[in-house]
C-alpha cells in the first residue's frame, strides 16, 4: 500500500495501528489491508495512486477519464466474469476524479446498451449478458466501500412495480443516496403496490424513488398503482425515472419530479435539501 499511494511503510503502519485504516492482524503479525478499503482511503485523502500497476489488474494505467476506454475494459470485464477487473477500473475512475452520476449515466448505463444491442444482434450469448447483470449488482455493493455513508441520514425507499424486473437502475438511485446522504433501501424489483403501501407505512421514508423500465399493463392500470403510492407518501417526494417512461406515461402519473438519468436525480436532491415540500408538480391534465 505503502508504494501504491507514495506514502512511507511507517505511515501506514501507524494508520492501521490508530485505526484510522481498518485491517487485520495475519496469524503471522502483518497487517492485511482489504482492497476495497484501501482504494476508500484512497477516495478520501489526499493520496493519489502513484503505482496502480502494484494492483496486479490489467491496463491499471490507462486514461480513466476518457469514457470510450473506460467502458470498452468494464465491457470485457463484466461479460467475462471478470469482477474484480470491473471493479477495479470503475473504482480508479471515480477515484480520479469521475462524478458517481457520471460514472453511472455515462460509463455503466452505455456498458450495459452495448450488452442489449449485441445480445439482440445475437453477437453475446444471454448467458453472458445474466453474468454482466449478476456482477454489476456485486460491483454497485462493493462501490459503497468508497463513499462516506451516514448512518442518521433521511430514510429513502424505492424499487420497481410488479411486471417490471429490471433491478440495476435502482441499485444505482439506492448508491447514488447514499453517497447524498440519504439512508437509502432498495425495496426489490417486481413489487406489487400493496407491498410499496405497507413499506411506506411501516418504514416512515422522507423520499420514494419508483424506477420504470417496463410496463406490462394499461398506462391507466399502472397509473392507478402510481396515484395510490402518491396518495400514500402524503406529500413526501415520489422521484420516478426509468426509460418506459415515454410522454404518454408522464402525463397520466403523478410524480414530484421525472429524471431521465442519474445526474438528474443527483440535480435534483441537491434542491430537495432545501426545498423538499415545493417540488411537487400534478399530472398536466389535473
Ligand atoms: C439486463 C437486461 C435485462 C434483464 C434485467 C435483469 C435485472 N436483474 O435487472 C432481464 C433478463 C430481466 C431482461 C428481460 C427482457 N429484456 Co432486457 N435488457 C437488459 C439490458 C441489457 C440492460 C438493462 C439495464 O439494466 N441497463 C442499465 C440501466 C441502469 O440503464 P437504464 O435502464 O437506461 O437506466 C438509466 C435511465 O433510464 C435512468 N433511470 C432508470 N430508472 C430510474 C429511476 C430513477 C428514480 C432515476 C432517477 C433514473 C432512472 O437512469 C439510468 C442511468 O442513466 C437492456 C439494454 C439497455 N439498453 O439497457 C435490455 C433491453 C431493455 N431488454 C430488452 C428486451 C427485448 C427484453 C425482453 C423482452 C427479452 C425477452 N425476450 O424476454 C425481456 C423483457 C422483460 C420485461 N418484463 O420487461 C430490449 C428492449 C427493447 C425495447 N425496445 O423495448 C433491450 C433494450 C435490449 C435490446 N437492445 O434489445 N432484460
Amino acid at each position: 500500500m505503502a508504494q501504491l499511494i507514495g506514502a512511507s511503510e511507517s505511515s501506514v503502519k501507524r494508520w492501521c495501528d490508530t485505526g484510522r485504516i481498518p485491517s487485520t492482524l495475519t496469524p503471522g503479525g502483518h497487517r492485511k489491508i482489504d482492497v476495497s478499503t484501501l482504494l476508500g482511503f484512497v477516495k478520501s485523502s489526499k493520496y493519489q495512486l502513484v503505482q496502480p500497476e502494484i494492483l496486479g489488474i490489467k491496463n491499471a494505467s490507462i486514461d480513466h477519464s476518457d469514457s470510450e476506454v473506460t467502458q470498452q475494459i468494464i465491457f470485457d470485464a463484466l461479460t467475462s466474469g471478470h469482477i474484480d477487473e470491473a471493479f477495479m477500473h470503475t473504482s480508479l475512475a471515480f477515484i480520479g476524479g469521475q462524478s458517481l452520476p457520471s460514472l453511472l449515466d455515462e460509463v455503466i448505463t452505455p456498458v450495459f446498451a452495448r450488452i442489449g444491442d449485441e445480445w439482440e444482434c445475437g453477437e453475446l450469448h444471454v448467458y453472458q449478458e445474466r453474468i454482466a447483470c449478476r456482477n454489476l449488482s456485486q460491483l454497485l455493493l462493493r462501490l459503497r466501500a468508497l463513499i462516506t455513508i451516514n448512518p442518521h441520514g433521511p430514510m429513502a425507499i424505492g424499487g420497481t412495480l410488479s411486471g417490471d424486473p429490471y433491478e440495476l437502475p435502482s441499485l444505482m438511485v439506492e448508491l447514488l443516496l447514499l453517497d447524498a446522504g440519504w439512508k437509502a433501501n432498495f425495496l426489490g424489483a417486481n413489487l406489487p403496490s400493496q407491498s410499496i403501501l405497507s413499506a411506506i407505512e411501516n418504514l416512515r421514508p422522507e423520499l420514494i424513488w419508483v424506477s420504470v423500465s417496463s410496463i406490462d399493463r394499461t398506462v391507466d392500470a399502472f397509473a392507478a398503482d402510481m396515484a395510490d403510492i402518491w396518495e400514500k407518501a402524503h406529500g413526501i417526494p415520489v422521484i420516478v425515472g426509468g426509460r418506459a417512461l415515454n410522454s404518454e406515461v408522464r402525463r397520466n402519473i403523478r410524480a414530484s419530479v421525472f429524471c431521465d438519468n442519474m445526474q438528474q436525480m443527483r440535480d435534483c436532491l441537491a434542491t430537495l435539501n432545501t426545498s423538499a415540500r415545493r417540488l411537487m408538480i400534478e399530472p398536466k391534465d389535473n
